[in-house]
C-alpha cells in the first residue's frame, strides 16, 4: 500500500514537471533593421530573409537557454536607409527589449543606430554596413561579420591598376557614408597605384539622370569610372554611359552595386558587360555550405536573393551562440562572449577582432556576363 503511494506520488510529480517544462517556453525577440520601402528596399527584403530563416532554423532546434526552452521571433523594422530613420527604429528596438539586432543595412543608418545600441546595452551585428567608422567607436555591441571598405576599395584599386593596367579613373560618389567612404579608399589606393584621378563627381542615393556628371566625365577621357553607391543609381548610369558613347569604360564599384538587381536596372545595356565589383567574403560556390544554403533560401524566396542575406543569416546565428556559451539570454550577460566567437557560419568561419571587426575577412570581385553575376577569383 505504502510503495503505491510512493509511485502514486512519484508520477504526479512527473506530470506537474511535464507540465512545467511545457509552459517553460521563453520567447526571444532578435531585432532586424534594414531599408524595407524606397529604392533600397529589395536589399532589406533580402536581408531580413536571411534572418528570418535564421530564426526559423534555430526554433526547429530546441535550444534551451538559462533551463528555459528558447522561442525566437524576429522583430523587423524598416529604416528606409534614412539615418534618422534608422535611429528611431533602433530606439523601438532598445525599447521593446530584444535581446539583440542584426543590422542595420547602410553605413548611414548603422553608425547613428551603434550609438543608440550602445546605450541601452544591446549587441548589433552587420552583415552589410561597410564603412569602416563603424567600429572606430569602440563600442563593446558593435559587430561586423563582413569585410569593410578598407578591403573593397584596395581591391578594386589594384585589380585597376595591376590587372587591367587603367591610367585615368573618374570617381563618382553618392555623398552616403558607404558612397563617400569607399570612393576615398579607392581614390587613394589608386593614386599611390599610380592611376590619376581625371574627375570627381558627386550625386546623391535618390538621383537617377548622370546625364551631366557624365558628360563631364567623358570630356576627360577616362578609361574607367568608379561609383561610391547603390544599384539604384549604379544601373541607370550604366545605361547613361552607353547613351553617351561611353560604351568601352570600365565601371568599377563595391558591394553596394554589386547585386542581381544591378543587371534588371541596367535594362540590358552592355556596359553591364564592363562592371567589376567587389564584395566581402568568399562567392557561393566557395563558402562552406554555400550553394546548399542557397537552394534552401531561393526554394523559400524565389528571386529575391541580392548580396547579404547569407550574413544576416549567420549574424543571427552567431547572437544565438553568443547566447548559448553565455547561458542567458540578457543581452548585460550573454553581449562580453561576442567578442569570444569562433562560430562555423554559412559565409565562413566567425571569429572577431577586439574592435569587433571580423577576422580574416575575404573579398571576391565579380563582373556581368549574359546578365548575370560571376566571380572573378
Ligand atoms: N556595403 C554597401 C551597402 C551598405 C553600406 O555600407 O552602406
Amino acid at each position: 500500500m505504502q510503495l503505491k503511494l510512493k509511485l502514486t506520488a512519484v508520477a504526479a510529480l512527473a506530470v506537474l514537471a511535464g507540465a512545467a517544462s511545457a509552459q517553460d517556453v521563453q520567447v526571444v525577440k532578435i531585432g532586424h533593421v534594414a531599408p524595407m520601402s524606397g529604392a533600397q528596399a529589395h536589399y532589406g527584403k533580402d536581408n531580413e530573409n536571411g534572418a528570418r530563416l535564421a530564426v526559423e532554423d534555430l526554433n526547429t532546434q530546441n535550444i534551451v537557454i538559462g533551463g528555459k526552452k528558447i522561442k525566437f521571433e524576429l522583430a523587423a523594422e524598416d529604416d528606409a536607409a534614412d539615418p534618422k530613420q534608422g535611429t528611431a527604429a533602433a530606439q523601438k528596438l532598445c525599447d521593446a527589449k530584444v535581446a539583440g539586432v542584426v543590422g542595420h543595412l547602410n553605413s548611414g543608418t548603422t553608425i547613428p543606430a551603434a550609438k543608440v545600441y550602445n546605450d541601452c546595452g544591446i549587441p548589433h551585428i552587420t552583415g552589410a554596413a561597410t564603412n569602416p567608422n563603424l567600429t572606430k567607436p569602440g563600442y563593446k555591441t558593435t559587430y561586423r561579420i563582413i569585410s569593410n571598405d578598407n578591403a573593397l576599395g584596395a581591391g578594386l584599386a589594384f585589380y585597376a591598376a595591376d590587372a587591367l593596367k587603367l591610367k585615368r579613373i573618374a570617381v563618382v560618389d553618392d555623398r552616403t557614408a558607404y558612397g563617400q567612404g569607399v570612393a576615398d579608399v579607392f581614390k587613394k589606393i589608386a593614386a599611390s597605384k599610380g592611376i590619376t584621378i581625371v574627375d570627381e563627381q558627386f550625386t546623391t542615393d535618390k538621383a537617377t539622370d548622370f546625364m551631366a556628371i557624365l558628360t563631364s566625365i567623358k570630356s576627360k577621357n577616362p578609361d574607367g569610372i568608379f561609383f561610391g553607391g547603390m544599384d539604384p543609381q549604379g544601373g541607370p548610369m550604366l545605361r547613361q554611359m552607353e547613351q553617351l558613347g561611353l560604351g568601352s569604360v570600365k565601371y568599377f564599384g563595391g558591394d553596394g552595386i554589386c547585386t542581381s538587381e544591378l543587371a534588371k536596372l541596367a535594362a540590358g545595356a552592355k556596359t553591364l558587360e564592363n562592371v567589376v565589383c567587389a564584395e566581402g567574403g568568399a562567392s557561393l560556390s566557395k563558402m562552406p555550405g554555400g550553394e546548399a544554403w542557397k537552394k534552401r533560401y531561393d526554394a523559400k524566396y524565389p528571386n529575391q536573393f541580392q548580396v547579404y542575406s547569407p550574413y544576416t543569416y549567420d549574424a543571427t546565428f552567431v547572437l544565438v551562440d553568443a547566447m548559448k556559451r553565455a547561458n542567458s539570454v540578457d543581452p548585460k550577460v550573454y553581449t562580453p562572449k561576442l567578442i569570444e566567437a569562433n562560430y562555423q557560419g554559412v559565409t565562413a568561419k566567425i571569429a572577431f577582432e577586439p574592435n569587433g571587426e571580423l577576422k580574416n575577412p575575404a573579398i571576391t570581385l565579380y563582373t556581368y556576363k549574359d546578365g548575370k553575376k560571376v566571380a572573378l577569383n
